[in-house]
């Protein structure tokens, strides 16, 4: 049985779990989250009320968050690149970066967006300036930080990096980040293949990026 995942190509957290069945050539049915496929809609709606995706399904499995679809595939369907590393120390240097990135860029940079989403008359202009400050707080670190890293953790690609680069991805179009080691490892992910490959899928919707897409990447 094929495993499937329910999602959209332009979704930053779908591209989370598109990252890891990419870089493996993992077999996968994409289900798209579209007014084109209301079977796929359906199907997601009656197995997660909370409508959040992307999910992915295999078999009798299903498993809801991009973290854990991750952890997931690697301990189920493992391939050459491993997400979580062996070692326990680098494990939970692992899974807190995985949590910097989504809890301080990607739902940060989501809030900027939200309100972009918003009617005129609902707009929050503290809350835009609020997140942005945000960003501008965890840029700062993650720029120390990488000055001595190819990756989010050491040498080797894992599941934080697969957190990193749809949290940077976008961020960088909410509120750019300053050049220097931040950028270039932004950079250094989106040359990833399969990375590149989640980017390439969410090119056709860029138009309904509600603060305009910028034009580059
Ligand atoms: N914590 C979830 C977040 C997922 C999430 O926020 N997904 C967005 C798409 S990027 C979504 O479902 N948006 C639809 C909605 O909120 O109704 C995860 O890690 O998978």
């Amino acid at each position: 049985m094929v495993i499937e995942l329910f999602g959209h190509p332009f979704s930053s957290y779908t591209w989370k779990a598109l990252i890891p069945l990419y870089e493996n050539d993992t077999p996968f049915e994409f289900r798209e989250l579209d007014p084109d496929h209301p079977d796929n809609g359906a199907e997601f709606a009656r197995r997660w009320p909370v409508a959040k995706f992307p999910l992915l399904v295999d078999g009798d499995e299903q498993v809801m968050e991009a973290t854990s679809i991750i952890e997931y595939l690697d301990a189920v369907h493992p391939g050459a690149t491993r997400f979580i590393p062996d070692d326990p120390a680098a494990a939970r240097e692992v899974r807190m970066l995985d949590r910097i990135f989504d809890n301080y860029v990607m739902n940060v940079m989501s809030e900027v967006v939200a309100d972009a989403l918003r009617p005129a008359e609902r707009k929050d202009p503290v809350t835009v300036e609020q997140a942005k400050a945000r960003l501008d707080t965890v840029y700062a670190w993650l720029d120390e930080r990488m000055r001595t890293r190819e990756w989010a953790v050491g040498d080797a690609f894992t599941l934080a990096d697969c957190a990193a680069a749809p949290s940077l991805f976008y961020a960088d179009w909410v509120h750019p980040i300053p050049d220097g080691p931040l950028k270039d490892y932004r950079a250094r992910l989106l040359a990833r293949p399969s990375v590149a490959r989640a980017v390439d899928g969410g090119r056709p919707y860029r138009h309904l990026f509600p603060l305009a897409a910028p034009d580059r990447d």
